[in-house]
């Protein structure tokens, strides 16, 4: 899978794609990720990239023209599956589409910055519009971190562990269990004997039950959707 991120900041991003299963999946060859700046296109001697908004609000405007030119010189280089811009207003990520994205061949991230692009940008190029949730962030760099993170988590052979996040249906939608480590007794505190008992298929059930559990209290939201999804008997 090829990611190819625009980015006015692209330091920002790229400790973290260094050291991180994002980096495991680049050495393994299972992600070509590239980091363009934005920078490179600006106009004039100043490299210009940003201009005030019409209309008078305050904060400024990534312009059209570098970002036109920026996104011409990748789209005629290969097709991409989508041209996603990271914005508050887009469609709030949850699993099912990160699912999906991990299946594409060629994912083209356009991060926003200051009040954000110019809109005749997102009219020509954009297919997809993904927000990270209800906040506001001072720019598209850390959504990126977070989208890239969580698609590089699930593309087949990432992780070492075989059966991934995305093979295992009864866990997709529900929370995760509680995990313990050694030693088996903290202060007084004891791991839960099936834990120990090396018994596969109750220790399986107990984390499901757990699963369960803990999502129909903490999120009766996502509970109720996943009841809805599984057909499970409640
Ligand atoms: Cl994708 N960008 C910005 N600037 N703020 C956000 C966001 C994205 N998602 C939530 N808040």
């Amino acid at each position: 899978m090829r990611i190819d991120i625009i980015a006015v900041i692209p330091e920002l991003m790229t400790s973290f794609f260094n050291n991180s299963i994002v980096k495991n999946a680049r050495n393994k060859g299972i992600l070509d990720l590239n980091i363009i700046d934005l920078r490179q296109f600006g106009l004039g001697n100043y490299k210009q990239i940003d201009d005030y908004p019409y209309g008078g609000q305050a904060g400024m405007v990534l312009m059209p023209q570098p970002l036109s030119e920026c996104i011409e010189s990748l789209t005629s280089q290969r097709k991409y599956d989508r041209v996603i811009y990271l914005t508050p207003d887009g469609q709030t990520l949850n699993q099912k589409t990160v699912n999906s994205l991990s299946l594409l061949e060629n994912i083209l991230i356009i991060c926003g910055h200051y009040k954000g692009i110019d809109q005749r940008i997102r009219d020509r190029y954009v297919t997809m519009e993904i927000s990270i949730g209800d906040y506001v962030l001072s720019g598209g760099e850390t959504a990126a971190i977070v989208l890239v993170d969580a698609i590089s988590r699930i593309i087949p052979g990432v992780i070492s562990d075989e059966t991934s996040a995305l093979s295992d249906t009864f866990q997709d939608d529900l929370l995760s269990p509680p995990v313990y480590t050694r030693p088996s007794e903290f202060m007084g505190m004891k791991v839960p004997d099936v834990l120990l008992s090396g018994h596969e298929k109750n220790i399986k059930e107990w984390q499901d039950q757990q699963a369960f559990e803990k999502t129909r209290l903490l999120r009766p939201d996502l509970f109720k959707k996943w009841q809805e999804e599984s057909d499970f008997p409640v």
